[in-house]
């Protein structure tokens, strides 16, 4: 039993390594040593697989891919796992039905995330909607998935939701956002009773003049129900003149109310350092969607893409990533506050 516990299911088959005796910096993320698990033209008619989110399910693992069809329009792809690291990929695109179960298939749609609450998954990700929005599905068997309402207006980006209710309410992070590649953006907090109506709306924490998050900020697997708080993966951007450089970076929100920050960590967890982080159609990107955890050894994997051409996998556990977090823990005013227009809390 390790000093902190999570919520969540035993995955005891989940992907793993130990770390390596001369892991990076001794960073607390490290990285599989198969990495990328996912390469170049995964699919026919598809030139990329990336920034893409798994989950267990029933006894093996399920996701849903961000592929990058070869006409350069995004689409989301349902793949199969027997072991988290090797994928079997569906040929054809999902298909998205409305509430009455007729064709309502997104114009395009990338970086999905993907969880479950209750009895239910729920696939969440950018589409279009007079410009770049929140796109919302629903599936019980990951054979029938229909889409909700749009959660929010345009512009907005790297939803995720909550992995349970809080207070009775479902509540999801987004990244609110411009139509192009946004040089700006923290990341707020959103309720709703019923998955439709969405508002009380909060800020949780914005770029940081940490120079790695100097540019953006946008939220990336589903918070992890810790002992700590919610741990949250997340990525965080800086310019440079040879364009942006997305890196991970963690923090744990307050367990209640999550708009509160409770630590942040003022380094990155994990940066982008080898040659698929580096080269691809995107150099320089390390995109957390998701995170695979077991309940009982408090193993954590975490799914990234890279580069915008690869997903590529990394390792902690809980008692060393929230060390980690808690020993460089920089927390500033705008972080600690309820997240309302300072001066009313
Ligand atoms: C963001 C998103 C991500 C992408 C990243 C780097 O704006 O579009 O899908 O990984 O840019 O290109």
């Amino acid at each position: 039993m390790g000093k902190y516990t999570m919520a969540g299911p035993s995955v005891p088959n989940m992907p793993w390594q130990d770390k390596p005796a001369d892991a990076r910096n001794n960073q607390p993320l490290w990285r599989y040593n198969g990495n990328p698990v996912i390469g170049r033209d995964p699919l026919p008619g598809v030139a990329r697989i990336f920034n893409s989110a798994v989950v267990p399910y029933e006894g093996k693992f399920i996701g849903v891919f961000r592929g990058e069809q070869t006409n350069g329009v995004p689409y989301i792809y349902l793949g199969h796992s027997g072991d988290g690291i090797h994928w079997d990929f569906d040929h054809e695109k999902i298909h998205f039905v409305d509430e009455n179960g007729k064709d309502f298939m997104p114009v395009y749609a990338y970086d999905p995330r993907l969880l479950k609450v209750e009895d239910t998954y729920y696939i969440i990700w950018c589409g279009d909607f007079y410009g770049a929005s929140i796109g919302l599905a629903r599936t019980k068997d990951f054979h029938t998935f229909v889409r909700m309402e749009n959660p929010f207006i345009p512009f907005n980006r790297n939803a995720v939701l909550f992995p349970r209710k809080i207070h009775g309410k479902y509540m999801c992070l987004s990244r609110p956002s411009d139509s192009g590649h946004t040089p700006f953006g923290d990341i707020f907090l959103s309720e709703s009773p019923d998955l439709e109506y969405w508002g009380h709306h909060r800020h949780v924490m914005g770029k940081s003049p940490e120079w790695w998050e100097s540019v953006k900020i946008g939220g990336g697997a589903a918070p992890i129900e810790t002992s700590e708080g919610w741990l949250l993966f997340y990525h965080g951007v800086t310019g440079t003149c040879n364009g942006f450089v997305y890196s991970i970076g963690g923090a744990i929100l307050d367990i209640d109310e999550p708009s509160r920050v409770k630590y942040r960590c003022e380094r990155y967890l994990l940066t982008p350092e080898e040659w698929y982080e580096e080269r691809g159609f995107v150099p320089n990107v390390c995109f957390p969607c998701a995170a695979i955890t077991d309940s009982d050894t408090g193993r954590i994997a975490v799914y990234y893409g890279a580069a915008d051409t690869y997903v590529s996998l990394a390792f902690t556990t809980l008692d060393e990533v929230i060390d980690y977090i808690k020993d460089h823990s920089l927390v500033r005013p705008s972080d600690t506050e309820s997240g309302r227009q300072a001066g009313l809390d």
